[in-house]
């Protein structure tokens, strides 16, 4: 089983397209992991995957992407359907990060970290995290440091998403700096 080609698809239906796939999420992300699973099985590629696949897949991987509890499986993070997925509001750490190609800082720094294609800023709990996360798009990202719990303070919402990742509807630029 290729559980990163599983990963993939699976965070394609839950976080962008589960429509695509016959699923509805509920307000909080979750749908019946019966209701993947057999989604799923229309394809030739997982016409095998079991609820023990998907529970190895998401144990596999250092980042915690996904979670099943009670026959019900949701994505943590990284939504961008139409209905927002409600997310658990939290106390954020003294500073997150933010790992970013070279090219957007200069809006960012001028705009804020705003969600774009996503319901939500995604944020890193760790440099290293935040790192990772930029060098999707660039092999020298910047990081940005977030003043995160002065923001709080200051009434901005932030939300867990899992233990290294935070996420905030929007991040004035007067709580980010260039680290
Ligand atoms: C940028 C992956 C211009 C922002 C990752 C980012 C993460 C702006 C891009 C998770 C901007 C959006 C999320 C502004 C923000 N002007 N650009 N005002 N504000 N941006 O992919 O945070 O591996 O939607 O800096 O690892 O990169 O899939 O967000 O570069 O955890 O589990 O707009 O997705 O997780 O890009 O990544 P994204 P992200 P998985």
């Amino acid at each position: 089983m290729n559980y990163q080609k599983l990963s993939k698809e699976i965070s394609y239906a839950l976080r962008h397209a589960p429509h695509e796939y016959e699923l509805e999420l509920d307000e909080y992300g979750w749908v019946q992991t019966e209701q993947l699973l057999h989604s799923l099985h229309e394809q030739p590629v997982w016409r095998n995957v079991s609820e023990k696949d998907l529970q190895v897949m998401i144990s596999q991987f250092d980042k915690k992407r996904f979670e099943m509890e009670n026959g019900k499986m949701r994505a943590l993070y990284g939504h961008s359907t139409a209905k927002r997925v409600l997310k658990e509001e939290s106390e954020p750490p003294e500073f997150l990060y933010h790992g970013t190609p070279k090219r957007f800082v200069s809006l960012i720094l001028e705009q804020g970290l705003l969600p774009k294609g996503r319901q939500y800023v995604h944020l890193s709990e760790e440099i290293q995290t935040a790192k990772q996360v930029g060098k999707r798009r660039d092999t020298h990202p910047t990081i940005l440091k977030i003043e995160a719990k002065k923001a709080w303070a200051n009434k901005v919402t932030f939300y867990h998403g899992n233990e290294m990742v935070w996420l905030a509807d929007k991040i004035d630029r007067q709580y980010i700096s260039i680290l």
